[in-house]
């Protein structure tokens, strides 16, 4: 593996991290994180001959792949639309084997295009970017890393991932435990065995959902502790038909298109009819088809299910149906049951797991409200019952799309820190730049549909726009670009405004940040669709950047 090592290159610095003259090592661009984004950043820029780099914490590419690799760690998205698209030589040769990949291959795809477009010349592994500073003289931003470098570039590229940043429970005697701790997010590399272990797992989200069945099935023991019971819906993952595969790949850049016009850029059955149009034979027919399509698009059944009370009642009747019959114990599925509504959390995918909870070597323990009271010495103490465990695992989740830019200590213009600016919620343009920031782009964070649509078509589509943005600069004779203050607060405005219309504001979720003690209240991602996203990114773009100020 190749890498640039700190001594490499020589750097001046006042101390402060704002370099007092410009270094002739500068790069055009540094980019945070070697996940699909910022890998994706670095391709375009190194094509536009500019020099750039990532800097990465992991000792590897995969970003979010990299570390989520736990046990049943999956993909929710369909493989074969979850993957880059910016090279036809790439998806043809590329051959996904499940319909929804497992981490492993992911991350091998990741690898193979860090090495097929010869990247990881260009990569700096294991060092941690810790303070980026702009500086005003030199219209360049001074980088700080945890290797005690001093770095400069013109463009701070932010690709730090939008669940990156992961979160414990902020509950009594959180270091008394005596036995290991895991999260799901930062998974051994080597990976745990549990075999007659008795293991807690904390958290019944997309994660706690994939890694359940799998401890069950090795530990002596597993209690699941649950807060809040999701509507989990069965991936109905399956191993990809190679005709299939090679109908898909016949006519790739058509089902391409089709998803980038696509409200959350991925294509499947999808039905616009109304649920309550429909008679209940006719419905039960086709939620019982759509069942069978599984994950994600069993929301899909009908047009109206996540935006029309009614219908999304019948939908819970009908799920409640699935899941009772394949729960033995009726106390157990009672607790299984959400008390929501269909759809305001993401909807986890799931494989064997409400069949774990009639193993008899696992236990369902309600922390309803509260979350886990204490941990002791010897494992967590719940509802007054002490749980003797000898590994806890962690499934509770990131501080999401804020977290891993704020941990950062990033200064802008006049000295103004993101961590104030972002103090009563993230701001920017079009989710790609905060006023005050100049050449300072964050990808896939708050304010961009990111979460909401198939993540590799988001990567590529904000590379693709920084890096015109960055050419456009160029050919223009442009040295920095800034979102302009009225641009950013009316943004702010339209991405709030589009949220209250989903149903994802409605309850607790790390959606609007409420998994988070002290984080604001507020529904980060742009909730118009991908595809509308896109257009008023291009439209920006068309009419000169319209909504920035250039020097
Ligand atoms: O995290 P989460 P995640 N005591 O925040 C519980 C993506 N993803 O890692 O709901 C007890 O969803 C918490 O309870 P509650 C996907 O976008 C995708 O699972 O807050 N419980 C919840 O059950 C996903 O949405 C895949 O009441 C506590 C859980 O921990 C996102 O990542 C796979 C607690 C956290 O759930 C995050 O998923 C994995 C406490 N004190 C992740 N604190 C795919 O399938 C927290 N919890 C692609």
């Amino acid at each position: 593996m190749q890498s640039v090592t700190p001594n490499q290159r020589t750097h001046t610095s006042n101390g402060d991290g704002a370099n007092s003259q410009s270094s002739t090592n500068s790069d055009d661009a540094l980019v945070v994180g070697a996940g699909f984004a910022g890998l994706y950043m670095l391709h375009r820029l190194v094509g536009m001959g500019l020099k750039a780099r990532i800097i990465e914490a992991a000792p590897d590419v995969g970003g979010t792949w990299y570390w989520n690799r736990y046990p049943g760690a999956r993909c929710d998205i369909e493989s074969m639309q979850y993957s880059y698209q910016f090279s036809e030589e790439l998806q043809q040769e590329w051959n996904w084997k499940e319909r929804y990949s497992a981490q492993p291959e992911i991350l091998s795809y990741i690898q193979h295009v860090a090495d097929r477009f010869d990247l990881r010349q260009h990569i700096e592994f294991g060092t941690r970017v810790t303070a980026a500073t702009f500086n005003e003289d030199q219209s360049q931003w001074a980088v700080q890393t945890d290797a005690g470098e001093n770095l400069t570039a013109r463009f701070f590229i932010m690709a730090v991932g939008c669940l990156s940043t992961t979160i414990m429970p902020q509950t009594e005697g959180t270091f008394d435990f005596k036995g290991p701790v895991y999260h799901t997010g930062k998974w051994p590399v080597g990976g745990v065995d549990f075999t007659g272990k008795k293991v807690g797992v904390i958290g019944t989200g997309s994660s706690g959902v994939q890694i359940i069945p799998h401890i069950a099935e090795q530990a002596e023991h597993l209690s699941v502790f649950q807060r809040t019971p999701g509507y989990v819906v069965p991936a109905q993952n399956r191993p990809l038909d190679p005709d299939e595969v090679a109908e898909i790949k016949s006519n790739y850049s058509e089902l391409r298109a089709e998803g980038r016009a696509h409200p959350i850029a991925f294509i499947f059955p999808m039905h616009k009819d109304s649920a309550l149009d429909a008679t209940e034979e006719e419905r039960k027919e086709r939620f019982e088809k759509q069942w069978k399509v599984g994950g994600l698009p069993f929301a899909a059944a009908y047009g109206d299910l996540l935006t029309n009370d009614d219908s999304n009642k019948l939908v819970v009747e009908f799920w409640k149906s699935k899941m009772q019959e394949i729960v033995k114990d009726p106390r157990i599925a009672e607790m299984l049951t959400p008390d929501q509504v269909y759809g305001c959390k993401r909807i986890p995918s799931g494989t064997n797991y409400f069949e774990t909870y009639n193993r008899p070597n696992v236990t369902l323990v309600d922390v309803g409200g509260t979350g886990v009271e204490k941990f002791t010495e010897k494992g967590i103490l719940a509802k007054d019952e002490e749980h003797e465990l000898d590994a806890i695992v962690m499934a509770t989740g990131f501080d999401a799309l804020t977290g891993s830019v704020i941990s950062i200590n990033i200064t802008g213009k006049n000295g103004e820190k993101i961590n104030d600016k972002w103090r009563d919620g993230p701001a920017n343009y079009i989710g790609l730049a905060v006023s005050g920031f100049p050449n300072m782009f964050n990808m896939l964070g708050p304010g961009c549909p990111g979460v909401l649509a198939t993540m590799v078509t988001g990567a590529e589509q904000q590379g693709d726009w920084i890096a015109d943005c960055i050419g456009w600069m160029d050919q223009n004779g442009k040295n920095t670009i800034e979102a302009d203050l009225d641009s950013e607060t009316a943004w702010v405005k339209e991405v709030h405004d589009l949220g209250m219309t989903s149903i994802r504001s409605t309850c607790s979720s790390w959606y609007v940040g409420a998994n988070v003690p002290g984080k604001p209240h507020v529904f980060m991602p742009y909730a118009g669709g991908f595809n509308n996203y896109v257009a008023r990114c291009n439209d920006t773009a068309k009419n000169n950047y319209k909504g920035f100020s250039f020097s």
